[in-house]
């Protein structure tokens, strides 16, 4: 980052001013009063915001802070999944449709309310039969399909903790997350959609069983006529698991506290982390911010593209809005499969209302022109939202013309996987400063600080800090307290979320990016050590350094610089072979665009590669501080 990466625009704000029937309607009403509402009793608010939740038994305490250990919530106890399904299903959404599903080719399935909470007892039950307790760990590596949901909450239902792993995965992540979960199983499809090929998932998984001994059966769905074969004794049919399960099982009594998933984020350095969520605190954190963020009413019809792989599947396409009875859409197919239109076709076909999206996303539209968008009538829609990056003023400007039709407020929402729901936005109603995510939700103390943890001045910029806990936050890092200690005392006693960020004068907050080593390539987190080690694995590589260089439609792309082996020669070749190793071992998101083969690397003494330098170098800016290079 340069001094003039810090700069807020010198122009005067721009602002956009939604209808103001908006804020009238609105579930959270004037921001304001809300926010302020919530800062005289932060206790009180988050006392009735679980108000919201069916509770098996009451809790004693609001929080208890031990520092930087927080507990939400305590004694009471909770099943996310009696909250997701039973109760509404005895409050009259028995058969409000709950998920709405679309195939690559058109096909559909629709689940109600009451036959969602059939489904997913019904696996839930199987998953008991084949050993699955309360406490262990299932890994769900699968497509973007109903029964994806429906494993998530069958694990939930039974008090198994999921580590849901993204479908585009490779072998080595898949591995790399299985055996740190030590998970017992593995929920699986035979293949995945994409632009009309089925990909194969199941010989991904078997070769990342190998070496993970914690595995005790793998479950696969079979969706491929003819059905593949399931060889070893390990693997059970999905829907022979379920096939003469009840259609009832009793949901497991959690304590608020207990663990309700794992999922992995990349880090700066080696392994990915395992970020731990909790049943009680999350539940009350997505309900609430799907009800007064997004502004979900009973009458929607609600959309989030992102791949339940995610956190942002995770909070709002799956928990969030089921916790609000929401009808929610979903879908396997890309966004210009069969052609750039699709995306405006299936909100015209289901009348989307509320449409939650990327700038990654948004970008690429922006490419293939507004004409696709025009051919549709969009007018069903309501909201739009935006997350996982820096939404930047040409896409606001684009997403609220030409989708929004210049009515629909964007609600640009900041949050991360270890928030588990969104912390900075600008509230359906308020007025909207392209560039700028917003300010703190009501239950977030949030702000922009230096590096010794005093507030900026309105104007400048430094790092984005949480200053209090908040009931979704993450409990731990799997496996790795020194690491979750790290987001708390990295700057002095408050949460660090190592992103960089301005603070406005109108005290809206515009985020920049990330402080640390992730690469952020179409809102995929990608850990540059990950892709470092995957290209180091390849027979011809002795060291690599891969760097985010600017790319107008993803945010980022990945650059690797490569040493080879002695004896090793560059080549055209040898850079396919490489983007196809990185491919097969990390995922096809991780690919790097560029290879360059080099001589060495610019290091710190201490020997880490300094990736600035390399950064600088390549897009020609001032090289910063040498002090701790090496030569
Ligand atoms: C939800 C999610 C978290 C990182 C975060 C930041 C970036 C997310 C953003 C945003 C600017 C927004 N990010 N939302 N940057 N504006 N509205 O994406 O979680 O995958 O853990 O990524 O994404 O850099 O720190 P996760």
């Amino acid at each position: 980052m340069t001094e003039q990466d810090f700069a807020v625009p010198l122009e005067a704000p721009k602002y956009y001013r939604p209808d103001p029937s908006y804020r009238e309607r609105s579930w959270i009403g004037d921001y304001q009063t809300a926010y302020q509402k919530f800062v005289s009793d932060p206790e009180a608010f988050w006392k009735a915001r679980a108000a919201e939740l069916d509770w098996f038994e009451p809790f004693d305490e609001v929080m208890q802070w031990d520092f930087p250990y927080a507990r939400w919530y305590l004694n009471g106890k909770i099943n996310i999944t009696y909250n997701c399904l039973d109760r509404h299903v005895k409050n009259g959404r028995a058969n409000k449709v709950a998920l709405f599903w679309r195939g690559e080719e058109g096909e559909e399935k629709a689940y109600t309310y009451s036959q969602l909470l059939r489904q997913v007892c019904r696996l839930a039950n199987g998953l008991k039969r084949i050993g699955v307790k309360k406490g262990d760990r299932v890994c769900i590596y699968m497509p973007v399909i109903p029964e994806q949901v429906v494993a998530m909450l069958a694990c939930a239902r039974i008090g198994a903790v999921h580590s849901v792993v993204f479908g585009g995965f490779g072998v080595n992540a898949l591995n790399q997350r299985i055996r740190d979960s030590g998970s017992r199983v593995v929920i699986t499809a035979d293949s995945s959609m994409r632009r009309g090929k089925a990909i194969q998932l199941k010989p991904i998984v078997e070769e990342a069983v190998v070496n993970a001994p914690s595995v005790e059966t793998i479950v696969v769905l079979r969706r491929d006529e003819p059905r593949v074969e399931l060889h070893s004794e390990m693997e059970v049919d999905f829907e022979e698991l379920m096939e003469n399960e009840p259609h009832t099982c009793e949901a497991e009594v959690m304590d608020a506290e207990d663990p309700l998933f794992l999922l992995y984020t990349s880090g700066t350095t080696g392994a990915p982390k395992g970020i731990v969520h909790a049943c009680g605190g999350y539940a009350v954190g997505t309900q609430y911010t799907t009800k007064y963020v997004l502004d979900v009413k009973e009458d929607d019809v609600y959309w989030c593209t992102a791949d339940p792989g995610w956190i942002t599947g995770h909070s709002y396409v799956v928990y969030g809005p089921l916790l609000n009875g929401a009808t929610v859409f979903f879908t396997e197919s890309t966004p210009d499969y069969p052609d750039a239109g699709i995306w405006w076709k299936l909100i015209r076909d289901y009348g989307i209302s509320v449409f939650y999206t990327a700038p990654t996303a948004i970008r690429m539209f922006m490419r293939v022109g507004e004409e696709w968008p025009a051919k549709y009538d969009l007018s069903s829609l309501r909201i739009l939202a935006s997350v996982g990056e820096p939404l930047n003023p040409e896409a606001f400007e684009w997403f609220y013309h030409h989708i929004g039709g210049c009515r629909c407020p964007i609600v640009d929402t900041w949050w991360q996987t270890e928030t588990g729901m969104h912390m900075i936005t600008t509230m359906v109603g308020e007025p909207m400063r392209p560039g700028f995510a917003g300010q703190p939700i009501p239950g977030v103390f949030a702000d922009v600080v230096d590096s010794d943890g005093n507030p900026v001045e309105p104007g400048n910029g430094g790092y984005l800090v949480i200053q209090q806990p908040w009931p979704s936050m993450l409990r731990g890092v799997y496996n790795n307290d020194e690491r979750y200690r790290q987001y708390w005392t990295t700057i002095d006693s408050v949460y660090t979320a190592t992103d960089l960020a301005v603070k406005g004068h109108d005290g809206n907050i515009m985020v920049i990016g990330r402080a640390d080593d992730l690469i952020i390539v179409a809102g995929h987190n990608i850990g540059t050590a990950e892709v470092e080690s995957a290209l180091v694995s390849h027979e011809a590589v002795a060291e690599a350094a891969v760097i985010g260089t600017p790319d107008p439609v993803k945010g980022n792309q990945i650059k690797a610089f490569v040493i080879l082996r002695n004896g090793q020669v560059g080549s055209d070749r040898l850079v396919s072979d490489l983007r196809y190793h990185v491919r097969m071992t990390v995922g096809p998101i991780a690919m790097p665009n560029e290879v360059e083969f080099v001589d060495s690397l610019p290091k710190t003494r201490s020997g880490k590669i300094m990736r600035r330098v390399l950064r600088a170098q390549e897009l020609g800016m001032d090289l910063g501080d040498l002090s701790t290079l090496e030569e």
